[in-house]
């Protein structure tokens, strides 16, 4: 097995610790062909290859090694492919420090989107589906009724979890603040795993429009709504910046379906 086997990038379309390691496969030139799973369906495959009684994406593949969790694959993408140039040594402990932060957040994140978003089920199907096998199709919009209540379990979606997610991501953007006043990247000068981390992370609040998903009207009408709160706050337009200096063209290469 080598450098040169093909790397599978298995995600979920809506996903930003995905959107992550989407990121700095692309930002680092390492070639990938993306998979892009079925929400509900992924569980089985992710369980199976992740082998850590995780159900998460993102995970990576190549030939018989499965790497899943994303500050995991960041090790393991520099041991096999590095140094990474985003992953610079003189930096490493702070960067991975400042990635742990932002890691953090995603769940908050999600919780927070999903509460007024669950109020638009069509747009959720649409998206769960977006790149789903006709039958995984049939099967997510037929038991929606079933899959919609064990996510929210799952997620933690009601009002506490969403009131306390909403008081730490405030706070993380608080922090981020103070961070950007001392220079545009968090660490050094230049793009780092800390910036794409907490810029992939924020994401789907900043709604950066080079996001196909984020990006949307829809999506920030219908789902990233309350987040308007913080929409021009300084930290949302750094991640708005650094998506339109540093993302380019997302899905360059279109996912195909598991
Ligand atoms: N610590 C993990 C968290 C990943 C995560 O929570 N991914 C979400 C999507 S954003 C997921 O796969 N959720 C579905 C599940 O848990 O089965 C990482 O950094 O990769």
């Amino acid at each position: 097995m080598t450098i040169n086997t093909p790397l599978t990038l298995f995600t979920i379309n809506m996903s930003h610790y995905s959107e992550k390691i989407r990121w700095l496969l692309d930002y680092e030139g390492i070639e990938y062909n993306e998979v892009a799973l079925t929400p509900a369906v992924h569980t089985l495959p992710m369980l199976i290859k992740g082998k850590r009684a995780e159900t998460t994406v993102p995970l990576v593949q190549r030939a018989t090694t499965c790497v899943q969790d994303s500050p995991r694959i960041v090790n393991w993408l520099n041991n096999e492919y590095g140094p990474l140039k985003t992953l610079p040594a003189q930096h490493e402990q702070e960067i991975v420090a400042i990635q742990q932060r932002f890691d953090e957040i995603g769940k908050p994140v999600a919780r927070y989107l999903y509460l007024p978003g669950f109020a638009h089920d069509a747009l959720i199907k649409d998206i769960w589906t977006q790149f789903a096998k006709p039958w995984e199709e049939v099967f997510v919009r037929a038991f929606y009724p079933v899959i919609k209540p064990a996510f929210k379990v799952k997620l933690k979606i009601n009002k506490k979890d969403v009131a306390r997610a909403e008081q730490k991501i405030d706070a993380e953007i608080r922090w981020l603040e103070e961070r950007i006043q001392h220079g545009q990247y968090l660490v050094g000068d230049q793009l780092t795993v800390a910036d794409i981390t907490a810029a992939s992370l924020l994401a789907p609040l900043a709604c950066p429009e080079e996001h196909p998903i984020y990006g949307t009207a829809e999506f920030r009408e219908k789902m990233a709504g309350p987040a308007q709160q913080w929409a021009d706050s300084p930290a949302l337009k750094w991640v708005r910046e650094i998506y339109a200096k540093h993302r380019g063209v997302i899905w360059a290469k279109p996912p195909v379906a598991a």
